[in-house]
C-alpha cells in the first residue's frame, strides 16, 4: 500500500467510528436535553467533527480534497441522523404531555351539597331567567344586558314616550339628582333601554332577549318597587305579525309545559308599538289551573316596533321591521308555580326559599313540564 492508500484508509477508519459513537450515542439520548449534549459534542464549536473539519488546514493537498470531501458526505449524514432523532424525542415528549394532561370526562361530579354542607338551591327568579334564556336561546334569540340607571333619554325618549305620559312622574319613577346636563338620570322602568342601546350599537338582524331588574314606585302583594323583566326585540327584513304571534305561542306552550295552552291576541296601546297588543292565556279562574277553563289571563304586552322608534336609533324603518314584547318575571314565575304573593322572593326567608328552591342540577328541558 502506498503513504497515501494507508492514510485514506486510516482516514476512513476514524469517520466509520465517529459515525458508530454517534450513532449510538443518539439512540441512547433519552430526552432533548441529552439529544442537545450529543448534538453540541458533534457538530458544536468545539465538537468532534468540528475539530475535524478545523483540521483539514493541516493536511497536505491530494489527501485533502479526499478527506474534506468525505467530511462533508459525513457532516450532512450526521446533521440528518441528528435531525431525525429531535423529530423522535419531540413526538415522544408530546406523547407524555397528552397522556399526563389527560382530563377524565367520566369522573363522577362533586358531591351535592358537600359533605357537612346544607344544600344551595336555584332562587325561582333566577331559575325562570334560566329557562326563559334556554326557551329563546333555542329559538335563536341572544341574551343582552345594560345599566340600571340609565338616561331619560333611552328609558322614555328614545321609546316614544312623551313628556308628559304619568310614567315619568316623579310618584311612578324613582329620578337621582340631574347630571351637568340638568336631566335626571332613572332606575330603568323596563328593560327596553337595553334594546335602544342594542339597536344604537348592532347592525340589524337583531333577535335579543334582555332579563333584568326594573324599577317603580310601587309597594303592595303584587308590585314591588324593585321587579324583573324580560323583554324581547327582533329586527330583521320582512318581519311580520305572524312572525310575532308563532314566536310568542311557542314560548309561552314551551315555558308553561302545556302544548295546547289557548292564546289569545288583544289589540292594546304603547307608545312604542304600532299595532300592539295584549297576550291572555287559558285558564280556570275557579280552581287557577292553566290552559284548562273558560277563562283569559292577560300574561304579556307585545307589538310591533314603532318606526319613529327604529328611526331613533339610526335604523330605516323602511328597510327594517321588527316585534318586541315584555312581561313581568314574577307574574310568570308565580303563574307557573301557582305562588300568590309577591313579596316572600325578596324576604330571604329560608324555609320559602328552602320549599321553592330549584336544585341547581336538575335538569329542565325546552318544553319545561311537558
Ligand atoms: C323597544 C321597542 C319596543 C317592549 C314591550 C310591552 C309591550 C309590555 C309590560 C308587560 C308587563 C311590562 O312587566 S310589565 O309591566 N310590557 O306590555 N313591552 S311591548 O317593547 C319595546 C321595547 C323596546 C326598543
Amino acid at each position: 500500500m502506498t503513504d497515501l492508500a494507508t492514510r485514506a484508509a486510516a482516514v476512513g477508519e476514524e469517520l466509520d467510528a465517529l459515525r458508530r459513537d454517534a450513532t449510538s450515542e443518539l439512540a441512547a439520548a433519552s430526552d432533548l436535553r441529552a439529544w442537545d449534549a450529543v448534538r453540541v459534542g458533534l457538530l458544536g464549536k468545539s465538537g468532534r467533527l468540528t475539530a475535524l473539519l478545523k483540521g483539514l488546514g493541516a493536511a497536505q493537498s491530494e489527501e485533502r480534497k479526499a478527506r474534506g470531501a468525505a467530511l462533508n458526505r459525513l457532516k450532512v449524514e450526521l446533521e440528518a441522523a441528528v435531525e431525525a432523532r429531535r423529530g423522535e424525542l419531540e413526538a415522544a415528549a408530546l406523547d407524555a404531555r397528552l397522556l399526563a394532561e389527560r382530563l377524565d370526562v367520566t369522573l363522577p361530579p362533586r358531591p351535592h351539597p358537600p359533605a357537612g354542607a346544607e344544600a344551595g338551591g336555584v332562587h325561582p327568579i333566577s331559575r325562570t331567567v334560566e329557562e326563559l334564556t334556554a326557551i329563546f336561546g333555542a329559538m335563536g334569540f341572544a341574551v343582552a344586558e345594560g345599566p340600571d340607571v340609565d338616561s331619560d333619554w333611552h328609558n322614555f325618549g328614545a321609546l316614544n314616550i312623551p313628556e308628559h305620559h304619568p310614567a315619568r312622574q316623579d310618584h311612578d319613577t324613582f329620578y337621582l339628582p340631574a347630571g351637568a346636563d340638568g336631566r335626571r338620570p332613572v332606575l330603568r322602568t323596563h328593560t327596553s333601554p337595553v334594546q335602544i342601546r342594542t339597536m344604537l350599537t348592532q347592525e340589524p338582524p337583531i333577535r335579543v332577549i334582555v332579563p333584568g331588574r326594573t324599577f317603580r314606585a310601587d309597594h303592595d302583594a303584587t308590585h314591588s318597587p324593585m321587579f324583573h323583566q324580560v323583554e324581547g326585540l327582533v329586527i330583521d327584513r320582512a318581519i311580520t305579525l305572524g312572525h310575532l304571534k308563532g314566536c310568542l305561542i311557542d314560548f309561552l306552550r314551551a315555558f308553561f309545559g302545556i302544548a295546547d295552552l289557548p292564546v289569545r291576541f288583544r289589540s292594546s296601546y304603547f307608545p312604542f308599538t304600532e299595532p300592539s297588543m295584549e297576550v291572555d292565556i287559558g285558564w280556570s279562574r275557579k280552581t287557577g289551573e292553566l290552559g284548562k277553563g273558560e277563562d283569559w289571563l292577560e300574561i304579556l304586552g307585545s307589538g310591533m316596533v314603532h318606526p319613529r322608534v327604529l328611526a331613533n336609533c339610526g335604523i330605516d324603518p323602511r328597510e327594517w321591521q321588527g316585534f318586541a314584547f315584555g312581561m313581568g318575571i314574577e307574574r310568570i314565575t308565580m303563574l307557573k308555580h301557582g305562588m300568590n304573593d309577591l313579596r316572600p322572593f325578596y324576604e330571604s326567608d329560608l324555609r320559602w326559599l328552602r320549599h321553592n328552591a330549584a336544585s341547581p342540577l336538575a335538569p329542565f328541558s325546552l318544553a319545561e313540564g311537558a
